[in-house]
């Protein structure tokens, strides 16, 4: 993976994107005081769109009664169910969004003029895309119908299925596009396209859009409440990175959306979008419903089968099997039973060697580094509580020269702290990736707050090999390593207990 500088990584780790202080100019914001309902924030212009001053006034008097009286019901209930309240501001359509952050109801407005109010015709279609979503056996499948149907949804130029790896570089793995546009199905983008706090912020918010990235972002007044300045993690107007901005016009990219892919907490990918002729504004029902999609989508993920591992699931489970059975029939030495039979340690899971450490004894199969170089790379790799990796030269300094055999290794302790282990080795594998623009060129440049990663300008696909890496070990593989481990550790308690059973 692209090594950039990483001084500079942390920089943009650091933006703080919670709080940039300003918001998106296609609606206004409110913070108000709860229950007097006071204006305490205002985006700069509000008063434009409400047609005289807010600052200080409350929000139900700049509503008609009617409007003012639905919203004090709904303030009154669940807010994700009041949320969008319709309501008439200056003679126009707004739809009004609420939730809270730092003690105050923020409230934001957005004026429907300019979006597409299309949506009712296609929310009758959702049961039919639902059924379509839970009907695809794959992975594959299931991101092809999520690009299809959220471009249908939404009418951006291009829909990707990004799905990142365990470093959070990310892969298009599915797409749906205006037919001359060039596909980025099966680019690869690096994890620095994304920084950690921007991840941590799309984990548990789930939406984020840029209807147009050429904005000029719109100061809150005032700056701070309470000496703070107001958290926008939760508003669909939060003003976003510059830094991100840049990137956008870098890639052409005029109006962007992204939903978030979520597998039992944990951010696994986006459905990003992109509109390039114009600005482009789904409607916020239009957005939720695309949203809806996303989180269906992600519910499912762990139902469909991944193409890398079809088919090796099933027969990983029976060698742990017939491992199991061989452990259960031979009443000594453990260590004979996982290498002399017909089913070895090696044969558990798809890998080149094994080595079986029990007893203080290690027996090694097929091919593994020389016996004396293992010990310690074990020990440094427990001691690192890396279990499994795919890239052991970058993982630990006792590797060094061990690629060939061993760039990939997998380790399970067993009766632990006796220096008893079960791993397995796999060889280097060169894998030719083709990345959306050269990863390597991002430019580092000195700020006043310390040195700064900008954007790269070209995203031309830009093919390298990559070395020192292994087959990755798949999540079944390691529960399966994990599985004999334990039953290992096990057996050769009870067996201790029997021993001792005799002997008295
Ligand atoms: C945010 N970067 C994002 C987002 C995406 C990407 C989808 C979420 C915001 C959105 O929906 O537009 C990246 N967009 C992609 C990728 C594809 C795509 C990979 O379409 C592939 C198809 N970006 C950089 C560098 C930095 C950086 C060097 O290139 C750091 C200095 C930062 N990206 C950055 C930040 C955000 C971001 C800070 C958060 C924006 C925000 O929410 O405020």
């Amino acid at each position: 993976a692209p090594t950039v500088d990483e001084e500079a990584l942390a920089r943009c780790a650091d933006e703080p994107i919670a709080v940039p202080g300003a918001v998106q100019p296609h609606g206004a914001l409110l913070a108000v005081s709860e229950p007097d309902l006071a204006v305490v924030v205002a985006s700069a212009g509000a008063a434009d769109l409400f047609g005289g001053p807010v600052a200080g006034r409350a929000i139900d008097e700049l509503l008609d009664p009617a409007d003012a009286e639905r919203l004090r019901a709904g303030l009154a209930g669940d807010l994700a169910e009041l949320n969008p309240l319709r309501v008439r501001v200056g003679g126009e359509d707004v739809d009004l969004v609420v939730h809270r952050a730092d003690g105050l109801l923020v409230t934001e407005w957005e004026p429907v003029r300019g979006a597409e109010e299309a949506g009712s015709a296609w929310h009758r279609r959702l049961p039919t895309v639902l059924q379509r979503l839970s009907a695809s056996a794959t992975l594959d499948e299931l991101s092809g119908v999520l690009a299809r149907d959220v471009r249908a949804l939404t009418g951006f130029d291009r829909i990707m299925v990004y799905r990142f790896d365990a470093e959070w570089n990310g892969e298009v793995i599915a797409e749906d596009c205006r037919a001359d546009l060039e596909p980025f199905l099966g680019l690869w983008f690096p994890a620095s396209d994304i920084p950690a706090q921007a991840r941590a912020l799309y984990a548990t918010n789930w939406m984020r859009l840029i209807p147009d990235a050429t904005y000029r972002p719109v100061p809150l007044e005032p700056a701070m409440v309470g000496g703070r300045p107001l958290d926008l993690s939760g508003a669909m107007l939060r003003s976003v990175s510059p830094v991100h901005l840049e990137y956008l016009a870098n890639m052409g990219v005029r109006a962007s959306m992204s939903v978030s892919l979520v597998d039992r907490g944990k951010l696994w990918g986006l459905i990003a979008c992109h509109h390039y002729a114009g600005p482009h504004r789904p409607s916020y029902t239009d957005r939720t419903a695309a949203e809806f999609l996303g989180r269906t989508a992600s519910l499912l993920l762990p139902t469909k089968v991944d193409a890398g591992e079809q088919g090796g699931v099933v027969e990983v489970a029976q060698r742990q099997a017939q491992l199991a059975a061989v452990i259960g029939r031979t009443p000594r030495g453990l260590a004979a039973a996982l290498t002399d039979g017909e089913v070895t340690a090696l044969d558990l899971l798809p890998a080149a060697g094994a080595a079986v450490r029990l007893g203080g004894q290690l027996h090694l199969l097929g091919t593994t580094p020389p016996a004396e170089r293992i010990g310690p790379l074990v020990g440094d790799l427990l001691a690192a509580g890396i279990r499994a990796t795919d890239a052991v030269s970058r993982a630990v300094p006792a590797a060094a020269g061990l690629v060939a055999t061993a760039s990939g290794v997998l380790v399970e302790e067993v009766a632990g702290g006796r220096g008893d282990y079960l791993a397995w080795f796999r060889p280097e594998t060169l894998r030719e990736i083709t990345w959306g623009g050269n990863p390597y060129t991002s430019k580092t440049a000195q700020t006043d707050a310390g040195p700064r990663l900008s954007p790269r300008r070209s995203f031309d696909a830009w093919s390298e090999t990559v070395r020192e890496r292994s087959q990755p070990w798949l999540d079944h593989e390691v529960a399966a390593a994990r599985g004999l481990a334990a039953l290992l550790t096990a057996t050769a308690a009870n067996r201790a207990t029997e021993d001792d059973r005799l002997a008295t």
